[in-house]
C-alpha cells in the first residue's frame, strides 16, 4: 500500500478522501483565529505523501530542457528569507454547495477548503534572478512534486512567468509553516506558495522548477482546474478550450452560526460570523448580509489583521462579524453573506449559473438556515 506511511492527522478534521487524504475543519473552529493552526489547516493531496530526507532532498532548476543548478536545503535557506501571511484556497471549496445545484464530478468540500497561514522562505523571484534567464524568451514556471502516481509520473502545475519574476508577487519556496518546519501533510521540506493563484498551483514536495515556453502538461493544469459554462457536460467538454485557473474570485462564507443550528437572540440581534477572501491580492472592502431575502443589507465589521498588507497584495483572508437584526418571535431565518472585493467584484447571488461540471469557483452567496430561540 503506497498510504501505508501517512502522516498522523488532527481528529478535528472532517475527512473527505482517505486515500489520498483530504480533510478540512468544521466551521466553527476554521475562524477561531486570524491565523489558521497548521494541525487544523484543509489538506488536499491527491497522491501519497512522499517521505522525503531533508539531507539528501535537492530542487532542480531546469532552464528549457538544461538542468542548471541543484539547489540542497541548505541553499535554499542562503537566500534572503521572506514571511508573508497568505491565504490558499482550494479551487472546489464549497463545492458541495455547486453540487445540490447538479451534479458534478469533484471531492465533496464544505466551506473549510481554505487557510491563512504565516508562510516563510525564499523568493521564487530571487532564484530565478541568479538564473539570468530573460522573461521575454519564456511563458510559464512549472513546478514537480516529489508525489508520484503509479506511473511514476509527479504531481506538477505551473503559472505565468511574469508571476514567477516579479518579486512583487511575493510568490515563495516556504520552509516554514506558522514559524515551524513544514508538516510532511503540507509540503516537507519545500512548498511553493503562490499568493491570490488557486491552491493547486501551490505546488507541495517541491522536486523541480522548470522555466519553459509551455504550461505545465499534467492532468491537473490541463484537465483538471478549469471551468465551463454551465451547458458544458462531459459528453461535450474540450478542456483545451478553456484556460487553467491562476487567480481566484472573491468569495465568502458563513461559519457560525452553522446550517440548523439553534441560536440565542439577544436583544434582537444574532451574531453571524465568517470569512471572506478574493484572489490576486484584492482586498475584501465589505462583507453584505441579510435575513430577509436581500430586503435589507447589513454591513458586517471586517478583521484583517494582516497590517502589513499593501495595495494588491491582500493575501490573506478577512474576517468578518456582524449583529444581525432579527424579527420579533421569528422561529427560523436565513443568512445570506456576500462579499465585495477592491476591483468592486462582487459574488453571483446563486449557482445556478454558474455550475460547472468539474465544481470549481463555488463563489456564490452563502445561505445559512438556523433556528431562533428568543
Ligand atoms: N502539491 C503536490 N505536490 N501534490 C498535491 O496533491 N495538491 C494541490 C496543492 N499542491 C497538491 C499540491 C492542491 S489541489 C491544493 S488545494 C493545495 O496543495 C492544498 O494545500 P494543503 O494541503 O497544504 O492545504
Ligand atoms: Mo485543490
Amino acid at each position: 500500500d503506497p498510504y501505508s506511511k501517512e502522516p498522523i492527522r488532527h481528529k478535528a478534521l472532517k475527512i473527505n478522501g482517505q486515500k489520498p487524504f483530504c480533510a478540512e475543519p468544521p466551521p466553527s473552529l476554521l475562524i477561531e483565529s486570524f491565523i489558521t493552526p497548521t494541525e487544523l489547516f484543509y489538506v488536499r493531496n491527491h497522491l501519497p505523501v512522499p517521505e522525503i530526507d531533508i539531507k539528501t532532498y535537492s530542487l532542480e532548476l531546469i532552464v528549457g530542457e538544461v538542468t542548471r543548478k541543484e539547489l540542497k536545503f541548505e541553499d535554499i535557506k542562503k537566500y534572503p528569507k521572506y514571511t508573508i501571511t497568505s491565504a490558499i484556497m482550494c479551487g472546489g471549496n464549497r463545492r458541495s454547495e455547486m453540487a445540490k445545484e447538479k451534479q458534478l464530478r469533484g471531492l465533496s468540500w464544505g466551506i473549510g477548503a481554505v487557510g491563512n497561514a504565516i508562510w516563510t522562505g525564499a523568493r521564487l523571484c530571487d532564484i530565478l534572478k541568479d538564473l539570468k534567464i530573460n522573461e521575454d524568451d519564456y511563458n510559464h514556471v512549472q513546478f514537480e512534486g516529489y508525489d508520484l502516481d503509479p506511473s511514476g509520473t509527479p504531481y506538477s502545475a505551473s503559472i505565468p512567468i511574469h508571476k514567477g519574476m516579479d518579486c512583487r508577487a511575493d510568490v515563495i519556496l516556504a520552509y516554514e509553516m506558522n514559524g515551524q518546519i513544514i508538516p510532511r501533510d503540507h509540503g516537507f521540506p519545500v512548498r511553493v506558495i503562490v499568493p491570490g493563484v488557486v491552491g493547486a498551483r501551490n505546488v507541495k514536495w517541491l522536486a523541480k522548477i522548470i522555466v519553459t515556453k509551455e504550461e505545465s502538461q499534467s492532468q491537473w493544469q490541463q484537465r483538471d482546474y478549469k471551468a465551463f459554462s454551465p451547458s458544458t457536460d462531459w459528453d461535450n467538454v474540450d478542456f483545451s478550450t478553456a484556460p487553467a485557473i491562476q487567480e481566484m474570485p472573491v468569495i465568502s462564507a458563513i461559519c457560525k452560526p452553522e446550517p440548523s443550528e439553534t441560536i440565542k437572540v439577544i436583544n434582537g440581534k444574532i451574531n453571524v460570523k465568517g470569512y471572506a477572501w478574493s484572489g490576486g491580492g484584492r482586498k475584501i472592502i465589505r462583507v453584505d448580509v441579510t435575513n430577509d431575502q436581500g430586503k435589507t443589507w447589513h454591513t458586517a465589521n471586517l478583521n484583517a489583521e494582516d497590517y502589513n498588507a499593501k495595495e494588491g497584495k491582500y493575501w490573506s483572508w478577512t474576517l468578518w462579524s456582524i449583529d444581525l437584526p432579527v424579527k420579533k418571535d421569528c422561529k427560523e431565518t436565513e443568512i445570506w453573506a456576500k462579499a465585495v472585493d477592491a476591483s468592486y467584484n462582487v459574488q453571483p447571488e446563486s449557482f445556478r449559473n454558474i455550475w460547472n461540471l468539474r465544481g470549481f469557483l463555488c463563489n456564490a452567496y452563502h445561505r445559512v438556515k438556523v433556528k431562533l430561540e428568543h
